[in-house]
């Protein structure tokens, strides 16, 4: 019985392929240039990720894996047997609490990671099945909209695609409304979408949690830069670069950039791309938006996501959603 299966959607990568950093080269020739996030995530990224998660600044894996420990057999008990398709799987930790509560039922266990990183994505599989010997894993090696279009016909009555860690608040508005649509027009009507978001807090409580005082989220800025020079022949200096973060109060987010500390040019060979920074000009590298739990519901309604049930922790930083198509 084959317990594990795993589809690399990303073209091999011994040249880089047609549209394979298109959406680069578009983020760097922006006025404010941007960097996508996934681009944080090659194999030693998510290990980066996964120490942060650890750090006592960054409270949201904890305060979710507090709501998930608490809530996962309501949420097991609404959904009834149903595949489990995480966006963003990562090392999978806080999914174990899912398939906990699923296990407890007496529910089988079928799984789909999706992870852009596939050393990450192959490692927690392995895990995951010695430690759950019902488990059966279909993963994704892909960015979510490569993964939604191909994900594989499930052998249960259901599927749940859950989307945790607030990984939703890295998306622009318009982006998590695509998002939307992407999820609901991979499932059928009365499939399921379980969705984590941290909640909007104090500057105070935000603004450490990106700025640690280990520096372990500025290495995982830098990180990209090396993820790039590797990725397409690139030759960014890391030396050359501040990590600056902060709460953007207007907006609602933690913006994250890499700040060119001189005058420099920067070229991406693979990609016949020459990138021209000014001393100071800041790459924005990420977006963490902070959300507010009414307007959030409004929004899946809007997108025909029934909200059926929302959870929070004992201090509401974080909120768990649990949608219905
Ligand atoms: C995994 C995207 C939710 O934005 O909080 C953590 C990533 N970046 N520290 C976040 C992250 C810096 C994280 N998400």
């Amino acid at each position: 019985q084959q317990r594990l299966t795993i589809q690399d959607l990303s073209d091999p990568q011994v040249t880089v392929s047609a549209n394979e950093g298109s959406d680069l080269i578009a983020g760097l020739t922006q006025r404010q240039k941007t960097i996508p996030c996934h681009y944080l995530y090659d194999d030693r990224g998510s290990e980066i990720f996964e120490q942060i998660c650890e750090l006592p600044e960054y409270y949201p894996t904890r305060t979710e894996a507090e709501i998930l420990e608490a809530n996962g057999s309501a949420i097991a008990q609404t959904t009834g047997p149903c595949e489990l398709i995480e966006l963003g799987s990562g090392s999978s930790t806080k999914t174990r609490l899912l398939f906990d509560s699923y296990d407890n039922l007496g529910y089988p266990l079928r799984y789909v990671p999706i992870d852009v990183s596939a050393g990450m994505l192959e490692a927690s599989a392995k895990e995951l099945l010695r430690d759950y010997p019902t488990l059966k894993i279909y993963g994704l090696v892909g960015t979510y909209e490569q993964a939604l279009q191909h994900l594989p016909p499930s052998p249960l009555p259901k599927q749940m695609v859950f989307f945790l860690g607030s990984s939703l608040g890295n998306f622009a508005p318009k982006q998590c409304q695509e998002i939307f649509r992407q999820i609901t027009a991979s499932l059928n009507p009365g499939d399921y979408f379980l969705l984590g978001l941290d909640l909007q807090k104090s500057k105070d409580i935000l603004e450490p949690a990106y700025n640690d005082s280990q520096g372990i989220t500025a290495e995982f800025n830098y990180n990209l830069l090396d993820h790039l020079n590797r990725r397409f022949q690139g030759n960014f200096n890391r030396q050359n670069f501040q990590h600056w973060t902060f709460y953007n109060s207007e907006l609602g987010q933690i913006e994250t950039y890499l700040r060119s500390t001189q005058a420099q040019t920067v070229e991406l060979k693979a990609l016949d791309l020459t990138v021209e920074l000014d001393a100071g000009e800041a790459i924005r590298t990420e977006i963490s938006r902070k959300f507010d739990l009414p307007t959030m519901k409004k929004e899946l309604s809007q997108e025909g996501l029934e909200v059926l049930n929302t959870w929070q922790d004992s201090q509401n930083w974080f909120a768990l959603i649990l949608c219905q198509i």
